[in-house]
């Protein structure tokens, strides 16, 4: 039992340095079909590092984050298996399997041009008006997910049962405040 346990200090503390010290994916190319062949390591290290987008957000859900960025990237390389429920197991709407964060890849392939979107043409991104990418997302994530819950969701609940109001009564989109 003492055992175990100064392994999983090991661990951590590798963990830790790893961090620090970065990895060669950082800031690196995304995982390719051609390198999820010849080198699925490169993978994991892309997914798993804190500078690549999304698992850089993630603390608590960092192993479910890489896994699903992995499955994203290299499909032919990851299968479903009963040893780990992480892959395929956890339903869609939790952040702790991968799924949930596949969906995130997903969900940016339809909607990250609404996120990244230059309306006028200046040639820099307007980020002012985030409102059309949070309706596509939603939209997308709810038809990959119908359990997902939305940021959307989630903030009116919270603001509904602050104000003892019904979620209905509560409007998140343009021109609130
Ligand atoms: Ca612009």
């Amino acid at each position: 039992m003492k055992r175990h346990a100064a392994a999983l200090v090991i661990i951590s503390v590798a963990a830790l340095l790893n961090l620090g010290l970065g990895s060669r994916a950082d800031g690196g190319h995304e995982p390719t079909p051609e390198s999820c062949k010849t080198d699925l390591g490169y993978a994991f290290e892309w997914c798993g590092s804190q500078v690549n987008w999304p698992c850089r957000y993630t603390f608590d859900s960092h192993e479910a984050c890489q896994a699903g960025c992995v499955k994203y990237f290299c499909p032919d390389q990851i299968w479903c298996t009963e040893l780990d429920p992480i892959w395929c197991e956890v339903p869609c709407e939790d952040p702790f399997g991968a799924t949930y964060w596949y969906n995130k890849h997903i969900v940016s392939e339809r909607c990250g041009h609404l996120y990244f979107n230059d309306r006028d043409g200046d040639g820099d991104i307007d980020l002012d008006d985030p409102w059309p990418w949070y309706d596509c997302s939603d939209a997308e994530h709810k038809k990959l997910c119908p359990a997902y819950r939305t940021w959307r969701e989630e903030v009116k609940e919270r603001e509904a049962r602050w104000l003892g109001v019904s979620p209905e009564d509560i409007y998140i989109g343009p021109g609130m405040r």
